[in-house]
């Protein structure tokens, strides 16, 4: 039978992979993607317009003959200075991972395309799914609640009794998971 341990360890896994399937991708520009737009403050209009967390992802998508992704300093966002780059991305189809709270600044390293609007300035906020360290108290799980039924102990020659509490482990590992769900959605939604 799975010990306790082995259920929160499934647990928190599920945990991480619902995590991960919450973690978005923004593209960058949507549909126009990331080019010479109409408008100077297109793109700062874009990323207003959204909130991006801790393991989000940015997908930058372009023509790499006449764009690039250049990752820089605040000042040099301002400043649309190219040449001292924390990072250079150039497939055309680039994806990066927000790994920390706080600002990115990312522009195009072409002459000129940085003036007239090539640039985002991204402001991540802390992951959503803080809740990991709350789930683990979970009374339910604890293998505690038969033993306290004061069973006799011809319990064992009785089929029903291990498939009873395997069933309970069930229902309590179920309730977990819906716990889980709900505390998830909670925080999410
Ligand atoms: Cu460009």
């Amino acid at each position: 039978m799975a010990s306790t341990k082995t259920r929160m360890a499934f647990l928190l896994t599920m945990l991480a992979l619902l995590g991960l399937s919450l973690a978005a991708v923004h593209k960058v520009g949507d549909s126009s993607g990331w080019t010479i737009m109409g408008d100077i403050d297109d793109y700062a209009n874009w990323a207003s317009a959204r909130t991006f967390h801790v393991g989000d992802s940015l997908l930058f998508e372009y023509n790499n003959e006449f764009h690039d992704v250049v990752e820089v300093s605040h000042d040099d966002f301002q400043s649309c200075t190219a040449t001292s780059a924390i990072a250079t991305y150039a497939s055309g189809s680039d994806s990066i991972t927000l790994e920390r709270p706080g600002h990115y600044y990312f522009l195009c390293g072409v002459p000129g395309h940085c003036q007239i609007g090539q640039r985002v300035d991204i402001l991540v906020q802390p992951a959503p799914s803080s809740i990991a360290p709350s789930t683990s108290p979970s009374p339910s799980a604890l293998p505690s609640s038969p033993p306290a039924r004061a069973n006799p102990p011809s319990s064992e020659s009785t089929p029903g009794g291990p498939a009873q509490s395997s069933a309970l482990s069930l229902i309590s590992f179920s309730s977990q998971l819906s716990l889980a769900l709900s505390l998830v959605a909670f925080f999410v939604f």
